[in-house]
């Protein structure tokens, strides 16, 4: 067997295109790769290596579609980085951002003052949300959300006279940003061995990863619930006066859309409440339709004391973050004194009238109907058809419009590869050769497409996957 795990190394063409210069390009590829080597440090990145062998640069977008400075069309499979829900060139999200930066750029949501977006903003997700969710806290990101889920989990026992509860519990291989605090909730070691310090009192149980971690003959309804049991036995471990919350991703999205059988989520809901624990539900992937519901916790039918939403808030065309606040939580925060927590940015009023303008285009789209419907059983089930039987893929895991294809060495043994993360590699510059967007977490091909993808265009995601995924199998010598 061969791998293949460079970076993937662009062909530099002699001219730019001639339609590629009409999209208002400025500099050609080569100059781009090579300022953006000089000054850019890119997320989550080897420098050196990316460039030596040079960015893809994305020079515009309309509908589910990118285009590269060399005029290459390429179809998105991610949503961007799973958060462009209405798909890329909306109108209406640009004119609410024009409109609302010649009215009121800025100002801020501290001392006793407030503005028209917010307001708007505070209100439409009380209606959307699900009943208990009547209050909102904002922030730019989905990290910072999960900062100011611990502040007000903290805020909160603290009101209760309840000053031991300290501990948060989460899962490995559980993402929840990149802050010092995101990163320590998170599960991913990789991130934990960079990081200078760690927030305090944050410990993880293990995830519910039915392909790769299960053992002997449990059924995958039987290993979700004695995943979830571990957070009994972590509760009695701490002991439950100690033991403050609960957070993980209704399915876990950047660590390889795993989603737990129908037994993982009441047992952890039941554990919250027998122990009077809170229990968060961390939405930023999950939420704004991702499952074909508002919000991934509704598909799988619990209720969480708070929610942390970002990325289909806006959309992704401009930052922003929130928490939402079951009104239990929020009475306690709001009847007793001071909440010290806030950011600049918090409630910013360009960002909330573009999540205004984005959060009715899915409501009076039916955008989110659609999913639930129409469109995600087809991609489910387009997925599921086109790689049964497919010697190299082991599950295939998702609703609506995500999905995660486990890549294996023997499928029905449920084997994974022994490297792990290489396999993906290759498989994932397959696709970028191929002009999809697809994401490799590990061993595992991710898709997340914006959320107005149509049946055509899922039909080409869905047969650019299965000629990267045959080109993996064929190099490795699989057949
Ligand atoms: N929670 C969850 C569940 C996320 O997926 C965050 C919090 C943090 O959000 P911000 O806005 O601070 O990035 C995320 C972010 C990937 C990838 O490679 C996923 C995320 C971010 C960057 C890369 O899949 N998710």
């Amino acid at each position: 067997m061969s791998y293949r795990t460079e970076e993937v190394a662009y062909v530099q063409p002699a001219q730019p295109a001639a339609s590629a210069q009409a999209t208002q390009q400025k500099r050609s590829t080569a100059e781009y790769r090579a300022l953006d080597a000089a000054h850019h440090i890119h997320p989550f990145s080897d420098m050196g290596s990316l460039n030596r062998s040079g960015s893809r640069v994305i020079v515009k977008a309309q509908g589910v579609y990118l285009w590269d400075s060399d005029d290459n069309k390429i179809i998105d499979g991610m949503a961007g980085l799973w958060c462009v829900n209405v798909g890329y060139g909306r109108k209406e999200l640009a004119d609410a951002a024009y409109r609302q930066m010649q009215e009121l750029p800025f100002y801020n949501t501290f001392f006793k003052t407030t503005h028209p977006p917010v307001i708007e903003l505070s209100a439409l997700l009380a209606e959307l949300a699900p009943e208990p969710f009547n209050h909102f806290f904002y922030c730019n990101s989905g990290s910072e959300g999960n900062d100011t889920v611990l502040r007000i989990v903290h805020q909160y026992w603290a009101t209760q006279g309840k000053h031991s509860k300290k501990f948060v519990i989460s899962r490995k291989n559980g993402y929840h940003g990149s802050t010092i605090a995101g990163g320590t909730l998170g599960g991913m070691g990789y991130m934990h061995e960079q990081m200078p310090s760690k927030v305090e009192n944050i410990v993880h149980i293990d995830q519910p990863y039915f392909f790769g971690e299960a053992e002997g003959n449990l059924t995958p309804e039987e290993f979700a619930l004695a995943r979830a049991q571990q957070l009994e036995a972590k509760i009695l471990e701490i002991g439950a006066d100690n033991v403050a919350a609960f957070i993980g991703e209704p399915f876990q999205g950047a660590g390889g859309v795993i989603f737990p059988a129908s037994t993982y989520w009441p047992e952890i809901q039941r554990i919250c409440r027998k122990y009077d624990i809170l229990l968060v539900a961390d939405e930023v992937i999950g939420g704004f339709g991702r499952t074909g519901e508002w919000f991934a916790h509704q598909h799988f039918g619990f209720e969480p004391d708070l929610i942390t939403l970002a990325k289909g808030l806006t959309s992704g065309y401009v930052p922003m973050g929130a928490v939402g606040l079951h009104d239990r939580v929020a009475k306690a925060i709001i009847e007793n004194g001071d909440f010290n927590h806030g950011l600049t940015y918090s409630g910013h009023p360009v960002a909330a009238a573009v999540a205004v303008a984005n959060l009715k285009l899915l409501r009076d789209d039916k955008i989110i109907d659609r999913v639930k419907t129409d469109t995600g059983p087809y991609f489910q089930k387009k997925l599921r058809d086109t790689f049964a039987n497919h010697p190299i893929i082991g599950e295939i895991s998702g609703a609506g419009l995500v999905a995660g294809l486990q890549l294996a060495e023997d499928p029905k043994a449920r084997k994974r590869f022994a490297n792990g993360g290489e396999v993906g590699t290759i498989c994932r510059d397959f696709c970028f050769n191929g002009n999809l967007i697809m994401r490799a977490t590990g061993d595992r091909m991710l898709l997340s497409p914006p959320l107005v993808i149509n049946k055509l265009e899922i039909d080409e995601i869905v047969s650019k996957a299965k000629k990267a995924v045959d080109a993996t199998a064929q190099q490795l010598g699989i057949s």
